[in-house]
């Protein structure tokens, strides 16, 4: 379920060879995913990793989205703001978009194609009915997602 692909394979397949016969309890980097799943959403919600983890985002929708934070919604003082492409402008295939985490902090991010954020700058929260609204009507489930970064 989960691929490792490019440099960090490499490295793990490095470790396993400089170590025979020992079992690897090394605190190698991991990768972890989001994934967008044919729907306007990131799953998991939160993700916690720890400092030296890479997160993939992997999108599995026909439509594109993004990964956006904005420095004032994280502790990490991370501008991302990205375009994670969808399988109707990839060739059928899953856009992905890697992150690697170097300090501690949470991050909340948000996809601008599907949420807003108000005039301070914050995320819009869901309406009575579940989903961001005004009088214009309902516009769905603001689409976001926290990451926690532990030491
Ligand atoms: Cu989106």
């Amino acid at each position: 379920m989960v691929s490792i692909r490019g440099p960090l394979l490499g490295a793990i397949a490095l470790l396993v060879a400089s170590t025979p016969g020992a079992v690897s309890t090394a605190s190698a980097a991991t990768l972890q995913m989001v994934i967008v799943p044919e729907e306007d959403r990131f799953t998991p919600f939160h993700l916690t990793v720890h400092v030296g983890d890479t997160v993939q985002f992997v999108n599995n929708d026909e439509d594109d989205h993004t990964v956006v934070t904005d420095e004032k919604l994280n502790t990490l003082g991370l501008r991302i703001n990205q375009k994670l492409v969808g399988l109707e402008h990839n060739n059928d295939q899953p856009g992905t978009l890697d992150f690697t985490f170097d300090s501690p902090g949470t991050v909340v991010y948000y996809c601008r194609f599907h949420s807003h954020l108000d005039r301070k700058h914050q995320p819009v929260a869901p309406g009575p009915r579940g989903g961001i609204e005004s009088r214009k009507g309902n516009f769905g489930t603001p689409m976001m997602g926290v990451i926690t970064v532990e030491p």
